[in-house]
């Protein structure tokens, strides 16, 4: 099985600055860790970043047609944009949506997803280790619905 890590606005910069907030791993370090892990469930990684939200969309339709599920951190469009939205309900594909932080522990803005009612479900507060942990929930969702028809 095929899975796209997606990554949103300023998560390039992981590793570099507020590492209070994210930790100290880089973009790289998850990237390579979610590889490893990929590997041991026997699930392809594909592993993208995009500060734009267009790009985003396009990456997630690109992956409609070579992936089964989306491991998505949407940044600061998970509480403002319609359309990831809508392009995670027009993929049909089980995505996951991912933050490092609690958002429910910041500011108020941060308390609303534009994402997670169309999302399989969310995981946060957990730092990079929400990665691995979002991939395994995929897997474990990916396994469980496997020849169901939606
Ligand atoms: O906790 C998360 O993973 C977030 O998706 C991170 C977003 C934030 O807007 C969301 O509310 C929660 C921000 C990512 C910014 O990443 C940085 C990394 C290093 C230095 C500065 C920002």
């Amino acid at each position: 099985m095929k899975i796209l890590v997606l990554n949103g606005p300023n998560l390039n910069l992981l590793g570099e600055r507020e590492p209070s907030i994210y930790g100290a791993m880089t973009l790289a370090d998850i990237e390579a860790t979610c590889r490893d892990l990929g590997a041991e469930l026997g699930l392809e990684v594909r592993f993208a970043q995009s500060n734009h939200e267009g790009s985003l969309v396009d990456l997630l339709h690109e992956a409609r047609q070579v992936c089964d599920g989306v491991v998505l951190n949407a940044g600061a469009y998970t509480h403002s944009s319609i359309a990831l939205r809508d392009a995670i309900s027009a993929t049909g594909l089980p995505t996951i949506e991912l933050h490092m932080s609690n958002t429910h522990a910041r500011e108020g803005f941060r308390h609303v997803s534009m994402i997670g009612a169309v999302c399989v479900g969310i995981i946060q507060g957990f730092g990079p280790a929400g990665y691995p942990l979002a991939l395994r929930a995929l897997h474990i969702h990916l396994i469980s619905t496997k020849d169901i028809p939606s």
